[in-house]
């Protein structure tokens, strides 16, 4: 991935190999603990991109050495070295990246910082900048959690799978249990190290009570101690009916006595195997999942169960808001989009301290456009995090290149003005708005063993994005897939220049060839999520319907004769999503339910959008093979080749998407395309 500490050309080294440091200094490293990692990997990365070895030391005289790299925590460093200057406000995990003058110094607030000081430093280092630079920098939030979805398969003919996992079958688990060989779980530490993240749930959230019994749990032990040394620590997700189906009560009601001690026995148990055990995850009375609701109670009652469980281990219990029941849609007020606020919305005030309400990013389900889901400001009093999808499930499934990024930020970026103040999506993930210092994010990423780790090479830069993001959010989509680029690719102006403008248009082109204007992906709905499918959206109880007849298009979501789901905002974004004068075009159908000749801000009709849109972001996805063959020659022939296999396919595959869908509205509706470019049938 981006860790191959590639050689860089002697053009860009020249001069600066005779100044470079000669030693690294460890101070008081902790065995196998992320402050060991990062000396190692300091000194396997000087290798690999200058050709240089440099010996390890934890000596203290070096505290003015020349020529070394002093890698450390700020505690260590005082005690060695005296002050250190400037007074430095470091959080958990912050580090300290000086390279002014002969050496190097990478202190971090704690182990883990000292260890992203260390990956940054070989970052600047990898892309060829020896740039003098001396800065602080912190993470956004404490909660920066790889989500995997991967089942154990007890018992069934499938290995190892991973729900919508695009990488091949999981690192973890086989035939029910934790696998033997767990030989690429340090290596997926090392690349979550590398961007930040620090936590990671290993099953699915569909998640089996298998999972908990001795056998599992002391894999899971295993798996802990080799994510340990890259400062990543794991967590689990919860079957909520567990005591019942592993256990032999007859009955998961929280708030009976025996689930109660159930719960808690395994919970010490758990900590016992993993000290530094991160916490649970819990999808509850979702899609066929168990939960509190079967016993009537609430989700607040059944979070806190496992919360008080928990707690006097330091644990967190992350709950998912991704809660809502099947619909008819003959009724016109019906809305899945609804659902999270009216699940949660009570309950605000009632979940434990150590409690995480989890949410997806917009209100319905990870599609190529949707507002920011209204739940952010609709529980002030409870710690949320936002849940974000590396893994392209609605958007191409790795065979589509869809660099993510521009989409989140949109999310991020969007002012909720709570009560009338400004209040970025941002500002309320990492606790700011609401001052809750549980906050963070959550990115469900799906590795496999597939070599390329999620299943194709560009896809990646879906993951190193998210890290970086997780750590500031409001860096630059570009400036990360230039350095991701640069990092994986080559530092080859022509290199960065190519991917870079294809990652950069390519969600964009995705969303004109797929779904426009807020009406969603137009994918496969009900099995795959893959491929154009606009008929799968509507007559069906999934509620991620387009309304769409003969006339008219788009869900109603007004207070005034929709479902009402625009009033879930506050007042003034409420006021915008209210009206089509003021809803934004690309939202437009999200919103409301106009007729296909409505006129948008555009000047456009929602039909002549829909072709001209297709028509452009299919042409778009045309120019990336050839984009990619300028590379040719630039890049080793194996990455090369599979990725040019891919634009290819993409290419094809977004003219099959451009005609299916401009042709199925064509018929539908019965308008032509003022340019004629759309068959009716
Ligand atoms: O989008 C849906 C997915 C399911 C997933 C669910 C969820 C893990 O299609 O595969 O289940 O969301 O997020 O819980």
């Amino acid at each position: 991935a981006w860790l191959r500490y590639a050689p860089l050309p002697s053009s860009v080294t020249r001069g600066h190999l005779n100044s470079f440091p000669n030693h690294i200094v460890a101070l008081n490293a902790a065995k196998n603990g992320p402050l060991s990692s990062a000396a190692s990997e300091l000194q396997k990365g000087i290798k690999g991109i200058l050709g240089l070895s440099l010996g390890v030391s934890s000596s203290q005289k070096s505290c003015s050495a020349q020529k070394t790299i002093i890698v450390s925590t700020l505690a260590s460093y005082k005690s060695a070295c005296g002050k250190l200057t400037p007074k430095l406000d470091l959080i958990e995990d912050g580090y300290w990246l000086s390279t002014k003058g002969e050496s190097v110094q990478i202190i971090g607030q704690n182990e883990r910082g000292a260890l992203y000081g260390a990956f940054q430093y070989l970052s600047l280092l990898g892309q060829g900048n020896f740039s003098e630079v001396a800065f602080a920098s912190n993470p956004s939030a404490p909660i920066r959690w790889s989500n995997q979805w991967d089942n154990l398969n007890a018992g069934t003919a499938a290995h190892g799978s991973i729900e919508r996992g695009y990488g091949g079958v999981s690192i973890f688990f086989e035939n029910g249990y934790v696998k033997e060989d767990l030989s690429r779980v340090p290596l997926y530490g090392r690349l979550l190290a590398s961007v930040g993240l620090n936590g990671i749930v290993i099953n699915n959230v569909n998640a089996d009570a298998t999972l908990l019994n001795e056998t599992n749990l002391e894999g899971v032990k295993r798996i802990a101690d080799l994510f340990r040394p890259w400062g990543v620590q794991v967590g689990i997700s919860l079957n909520f009916a567990s005591p019942q189906v592993l256990g032999d009560l007859d009955t998961f009601d929280p708030l009976d006595e025996t689930v109660i001690k159930w719960w808690t026995d395994k919970s010490n148990r758990i900590y016992e195997l993993v000290p530094d055990f991160a916490g649970y995850l819990v999808k509850a009375n979702s899609e066929g999942q168990p939960g509190p609701l079967t016993y009537n109670r609430t989700l607040s009652q059944g979070a806190n169960l496992f919360a008080k469980a928990i707690e006097p281990h330091g644990g967190i219990v992350v709950f998912r808001a991704f809660v809502y029941d099947q619909l008819n849609e003959s009724d016109w007020r019906a809305d899945r989009a609804n659902a999270a606020v009216e699940f949660f919305k009570d309950l605000d005030g009632q979940f434990d301290s150590n409690v995480l309400v989890q949410i997806k990013f917009g209100p319905i389900d990870f599609q190529v456009r949707e507002p920011p889901s209204p739940l952010f400001v609709n529980i002030p009093k409870t710690a949320v995090s936002i849940e974000l999808e590396v893994t392209q499930e609605y958007l191409g499934q790795q065979c589509h290149l869809v660099y993510l990024p521009p989409l989140w930020q949109t999310i991020l970026g969007f002012d909720m003005r709570y009560n009338g103040r400004q209040s970025y999506i941002r500002d309320i993930v990492t606790g700011k708005t609401f001052n809750h210092k549980l906050s963070g994010y959550a990115g469900v990423i799906n590795v496999g063993m597939d070599d390329t780790w999620i299943g194709s090479h560009l896809a990646m830069s879906n993951m190193f994005a998210f890290g970086r993001l997780a750590w500031n959010p409001q860096a630059d989509s570009q400036d990360i897939v230039e350095e991701w680029t640069r990092l994986t690719f080559g530092v080859s102006r022509d290199v960065v220049s190519a991917i870079v403008s294809m990652s950069m248009k390519s969600w964009p082109a995705y969303e004109d060839y797929s779904g426009n204007l807020g009406i969603q992906t137009l994918t496969d709905i009900l099995y795959t999520h893959y491929g154009a499918n606009p008929a799968s959206q509507d007559n069906n109880g999934w509620g991620q319907w387009t309304r769409a007849d003969s006339k008219t298009i788009g869900m109603d979501r007004t207070v005034s004769n929709g479902t009402g789901n625009a009033g879930q905002y506050a007042k003034e974004v409420a006021h915008m999503f209210e009206y089509t004068q003021t809803t934004p075009d690309d939202l437009m159908l999200w919103f409301h339910h106009v007729p296909y000749t409505f006129k948008l801000h555009s000047g456009k009709t929602v039909i002549q959008h829909f072709y001209d849109a297709h028509y452009s972001g299919s042409a778009t996805a045309q120019t990336f093979p050839t984009t990619w063959k300028s590379l040719q020659g630039q890049i080793d022939a194996e990455r090369y080749e599979d990725v040019l296999y891919r634009l290819k396919y993409q290419a094809g595959h977004s003219l099959v998407w451009r005609d299916a869908i401009s042709e199925f509205y064509r018929n539908l509706s019965s308008i032509p395309d003022q340019l004629n470019r759309v068959r009716n049938h």
